[in-house]
């Protein structure tokens, strides 16, 4: 029954709904079922519809159940919030199993951008990096499916209780399974004066706003040749990209060298964290390349204030009672702001405590409501947030989904938390971390990848654009657990 879609039996369908109380009976029943015996009495009443040629008129009040298309409210198979990476990729996955008009994505950005861009691809130093910041991103029309409904708002509320989304714009949605992937929102105001800043400064700069990245490589150049402070902050976690704020960090310093401004100038990354990375064996090969460079490392500062007029940045330090701050002057700031879960997710059935989609760490399905599911940053799997991380997650969702549409419970593979950050050290040379959830290396390639090489960074800057794109949005990587295996003939994880 759901299949009648087409306007035309839909406002035929929508009159017999308006003039009959029948109708009205049957659209409360059907939306109070659960989605298993939804999809069961979709099959016996089909069948069972379709061969009464002369209760078309029920036949029609049924499928307006599910597709009444008034301009206010319409339902869904799947609604996925979100067209970021982890979006995109189930959104292709559903679109793909349930067909054209049964899933829409809810995103009101016009760009698609890839976590890519918080990395130096979008900066583009000096020729280190052969890529513009119009490389890591796509008009939005394009990164989502096809065949998938493109519903160009914000979301203001999920009510899971009655299945139904409501978007900035009034939209209602109704959904028999909801994927939630609307990532982290930025939060700059929690560090007084940095939108200023970033609005004012030409010295002041961040990766992370897609409004001030292109000034990165401005602030680069205008650093002054006499010498001066440049100074990188990493906030409270959890935040996207981790490795982000230092790898920016590698790559202004050798850009400085290249130019021959190197010498005179302070280079400090400011960190809120008491190490440099979490897993010991990339933290310790990053000590190697910070003591190398001469750059300095300030562990438990975290950025709390920024005067532009005074180029001055103060940090709290951490874990100090009474709290004791530090103010430094700089000459180029490159600020990664704390993140959150998107407002409309705090606080709502769906959040944990922190903010975040409360789902299983395994399978990633919401531990009240079975019907909905969470990839990627907003998720509460505990893992490092990255696009390494959603592959692997929507391999693992798909599963979940699968089972669940069959009536079962999650089982067979779990996700092990991989996500992987390549660190580009210098121009040329990347260290590959891969880990899991208990922060245990889960490398691919049968070498140490703990050193810093060449054949990572092309890894990193020629082939993960290309996968990004035309594998991971798409639907069709599920990271690199298969090679893995492969490459170590079997054995290990
Ligand atoms: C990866 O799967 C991925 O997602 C597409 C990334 O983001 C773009 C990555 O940076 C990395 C390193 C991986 C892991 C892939 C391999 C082949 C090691």
């Amino acid at each position: 029954m759901y299949m009648r879609t087409d306007p035309q039996s839909l406002a035929v369908s929508a009159e017999l709904l308006a003039s009959g109380l029948f109708g009205k009976a049957v659209e409360r029943y059907f939306f109070k079922l659960s989605l298993k015996s939804k999809i069961a009495m979709q099959s016996l009443g089909g069948i069972a519809l379709r061969t009464v040629r002369s209760s078309q008129a029920i036949y029609l009040r049924s499928a307006v159940c599910y597709y009444s298309s008034s301009s206010d409210k319409s339902s869904y198979k799947c609604v996925v919030l979100g067209g970021g990476a982890g979006g995109c990729a189930m959104a292709s996955k559903m679109a793909r199993k349930f067909g054209a008009g049964h899933v829409a994505v809810v995103e009101p950005k016009d760009d698609s951008v890839s976590k890519n861009s918080l990395l130096p691809a979008d900066v583009h130093p000096g020729g280190l990096w052969h890529k513009t910041i119009a490389d890591s991103r796509q008009p939005m029309g394009k990164s989502i499916p096809k065949n998938a409904k493109w519903i160009k708002d914000s979301v203001a509320s999920v009510d899971p209780d009655n299945n139904l989304v409501t978007t900035s714009a009034g939209l209602q949605l109704e959904y028999e399974m909801l994927i939630v992937a609307v990532g982290l929102q930025l939060d700059f105001s929690k560090i007084k004066g940095s939108i200023e800043a970033l609005q004012k400064d030409p010295r002041v700069c961040s990766n992370y706003s897609p409004d001030y990245v292109h000034k990165t490589y401005q602030a680069f150049k205008a650093f002054p040749k006499s010498g001066g402070t440049a100074i990188f902050t990493m906030p409270v976690m959890p935040i996207k990209c981790p490795g982000a704020p230092q790898k920016i960090m590698y790559l202004f310093d050798d850009y400085l060298r290249t130019n021959d401004k190197r010498e005179g100038s302070k280079i400090l990354y400011n960190t809120n964290l008491p190490v440099i990375f979490g897993v010991k064996k990339y933290a310790n090969a990053l000590l190697e390349v910070v003591e190398e460079r001469g750059l300095t490392v300030n562990f438990q500062h975290n950025l709390v204030e920024v005067d532009h007029t005074k180029g001055e940045a103060t940090f709290a330090k951490v874990g100090l009672d009474p709290v004791e701050t530090v103010t430094m002057s700089y000459d180029l700031l490159h600020i990664a702001p704390p993140m959150s879960a998107p407002d409309f997710l705090k606080g709502s059935p769906l959040a944990n405590e922190a903010g975040y989609v409360d789902v299983s760490k395994e399978h990633l399905q919401h531990n009240k409501y079975e019907n909905v599911f969470a990839i990627g940053d907003c998720s509460s799997a505990p893992t490092s947030k990255t696009a390494a991380a959603v592959a692997a997650e929507s391999g693992i969702l798909s599963n979940t989904i699968d089972a669940y549409l069959k009536g079962q419970k999650p089982s067979g593979l779990e996700y092990d938390g991989y996500t992987s950050c390549p660190l580009i050290t210098k121009g040329g040379k990347t260290i590959l971390a891969e880990f899991d959830y208990n922060a245990q290396p889960l490398e691919t390639f049968p070498i140490n990848q703990g050193k810093e090489r060449r054949t990572m960074w092309h890894l990193k800057k020629d082939f993960m654009p290309f996968l990004y794109w035309n594998m991971l949005i798409r639907g069709h990587w599920h990271g690199p657990r298969i090679f893995r295996k492969l490459l170590h003939l079997g054995m290990g994880k």
